[in-house]
Parts: C-alpha cells; structure tokens; sequence
C-alpha cells in the first residue's frame, strides 16, 4: 500500500560520560589525572533517496534511535562517538518537528538534513587540571542528544501530473513514455496508487482518482490531489471512449460535449481542492482516437477543446506515431521551460 504520510518518535545519541582516572606511577600512589572525555552521541539526519514508496516500509517503525557515545577511559583515552543515524526518505517528503514546527522539505536526492543533534560527552578529569588543582576528581557526564516527534508527509514532484477520469488512458501513456510498468485495466479505479515514470530526465506521474466529487471525498477523493500541487505541468486526458459505449449510438455532437462536460467536472474538482492547482499550465490529451470511426468528430474535438486556449494533443496507443509525436511535443514544451 502506498503511504504518504507517517509519524515517528527519533531521538538522538546521548553523550558518553568523562571519566576520573589516574597515572599509574612508580611509587606514586596516585599519579596525574588522564580520564578522557565521552564520545559525541550519534546524530539523527534524514537523506532523500528516489523511492516514492518508502514510507511504507516505516508503517511499523516508529523509533529510531542513534548511538550513545562510549565513555572515556584512563591514558586520556577518548570514548567512542556514537554512529549517527540515517533515516532515509523519499524525495518530496516534507518533515516537520511537531513540537516546534520547524520544517524542512526533501527536494533534490542526496540531500541530508540534521533533525536531532547528538550529546556531547562530558570531560575527563584531564580537563580539570590546573596549576592549583593538579588532582581534580571532577568529570562531568554525557549530555542526552535531543528528541522529537515528526510528521512526515509525502508531497510528489513530477514535472507532468496526468489528470483525467477513470480509464482515461492515464497509466497506460505513463507506461508507454517512460520506463513505469502502472498496471492498466479495462474499469475505473485501476490505478490506487500513483505511479511516477522517467520521461528524458522528466518525472511523470499517474494521479489516480479523479472523478466529479473527488474533492468531497467521492472515489479515492482528494487522498492524491496534494501530490498534482507541486507538480509542475497538467497532461489532463480526455478519452474518446469513456464509458465503451459504440460510438454509433453517440452523435459527434454528443460525444464531444460529453467529452467536455466530463473535462470540466474535473477541473472544477482541481479548482475546489485548491485554486493554485487549476492555475498551473495544462494541456489537454485526447486519447483513444482509434475508437472513432468518424475523423470529423476528432477535429471537430479538437477544434472545442481548443477554445480552451490550451494546447491540445490527440493520440492513440495503438498508433505509435501520435505517440511519438506526442512524446516529442512535450520534451519541447518541457525544455523550452
Ligand atoms: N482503444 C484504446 N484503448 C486504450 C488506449 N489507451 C488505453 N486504453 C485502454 O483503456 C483502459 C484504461 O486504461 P488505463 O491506462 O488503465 O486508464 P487509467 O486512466 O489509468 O485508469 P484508472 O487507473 O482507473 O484511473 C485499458 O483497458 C486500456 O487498455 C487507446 O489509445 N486506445
Ligand atoms: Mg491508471
């Protein structure tokens, strides 16, 4: 199952302590001091990794917890710091400390962030020595490393975010661009979780769900709709085969303002859920023109469509030619960026 949002409890190494030791000398009952220090406890940091699915394996996992640093040891010996911890998450996840609020969001994979900072070690009595105090038996403890509580929420980025019905062809492009394998099936709600694909250094993804009253929570309701707000261009599809219905029974006429009317109840959703997201860049997909015997109807569609000021494409599956100029046009769209 796909997660999008967790919480876990993480709390940093806590500081070895300093040690009090002596110098065993000849002779000397009690030589110089040389307690060393604590090692520094273990910090916590997040990296981001590629895995959009990577939440998930945290389903179970609530704590995480770095490593104590060693105490000290006599001969000036310094304890061992604790290794620190790293927590990786996928790109996109915004992390906020919920005590604070403080926030810190994973945009670009490698990037690492310090969360929670290791304790530092407390000091060996060798710290204390001085002129007028050359047996100090002082040594101070480890501090404890700090802790938090996090929230961890998955927000996508993708330069292209398919939008569209159920069925509208929607992972099935996905998978014919980019190296994705969505499964692709002949009902709605195929898609439960979002796919994403690599499109010539581009990130495409599937956002499933999308229906008239998604944004009252109809369908999969708004659960994937955060992840179209950082995305940065809409590929909304419109099929010319909605519902499978034979098309003899569908006047052009009809077909096409079915094809609009339906076109309009989704943005009308993408507008409701948040007015940013029906202000991106779109352009709009017609797909499954194989389904139309009457070449009229598409160009009557496209002409429709068009009124709408945005770019309109046309293609079908089945002819790799509307795909590759399909594919064309968007890397240009999305280099001339
Ligand atoms: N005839 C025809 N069928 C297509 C074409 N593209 C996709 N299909 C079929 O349409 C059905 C739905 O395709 P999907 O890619 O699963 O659609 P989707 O938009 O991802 O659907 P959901 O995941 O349910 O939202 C499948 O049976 C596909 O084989 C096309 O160009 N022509
Ligand atoms: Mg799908």
């Amino acid at each position: 199952m796909f997660i999008d949002e967790i919480k876990i409890h993480a709390k940093a190494g806590r500081g070895g302590d300093g040690v009090v030791r002596w110098r065993q000398e000849k002779f000397i009952d009690r030589g110089g001091p040389n307690g060393g220090d604590g090692g520094r406890g273990g910090s916590v940091y997040a990296v981001t990794v590629q895995d959009i699915n990577l939440l998930s394996k945290y389903k179970h996992k609530k704590e995480f917890k770095a490593q104590t640093g060693d105490d000290g040891a006599g001969g000036s010996r310094h304890g061992k710091d604790g290794e620190d911890l790293i927590i990786e998450l996928p790109v996109g996840s915004i992390i906020t400390n919920i005590e604070n609020g403080a926030s810190v969001s994973l945009e670009k994979v490698g990037q690492k962030e310090l969360l929670l900072k290791g304790g530092v070690g407390g000091y060996g009595n060798e710290q204390f020595k001085s002129s007028i105090n050359t047996t100090p038996t002082k040594a101070t403890k480890g501090a404890f490393g700090e802790e938090g509580n996090f929230k961890i929420e998955l927000q996508l980025f993708a330069d292209v975010g398919l939008v569209g019905l159920p069925n509208a062809g929607k992972s099935s492009l996905l998978n014919s661009l980019t190296n994705a394998h969505a499964k692709i099936g002949a009902y709605q709600f195929t898609t439960l979780d979002p796919n994403l694909g690599e499109f010539h250094k581009y990130v495409i993804a599937d956002i499933p769900g999308l229906i008239e009253g998604a944004s009252g929570g109809k369908g999969l309701g708004i659960k994937f709709l955060k992840h179209v707000k950082r995305t940065k261009m809409l590929a909304h599809l419109v099929s010319f085969d909605p519902e499978g219905k034979p098309l003899a029974s569908n006047g052009a006429g009809n077909l096409v303002t079915s094809m609009l009317k339906s076109y309009k109840a989704i943005r009308k959703e993408l507008e409701k859920y948040d007015k940013l997201l029906a202000e991106k860049e779109e352009i709009i997909v017609l797909t499954k023109t194989d389904t139309v015997d009457n070449l009229k109807i598409i160009d009557k569609a496209v002409k429709e469509f068009s009124k709408l000021g945005k770019p309109v494409f046309t293609l079908s599956l089945y002819d790799d030619k509307s795909v590759k100029s399909f594919s064309d046009a968007l890397v240009k769209l999305l280099r001339s960026k």
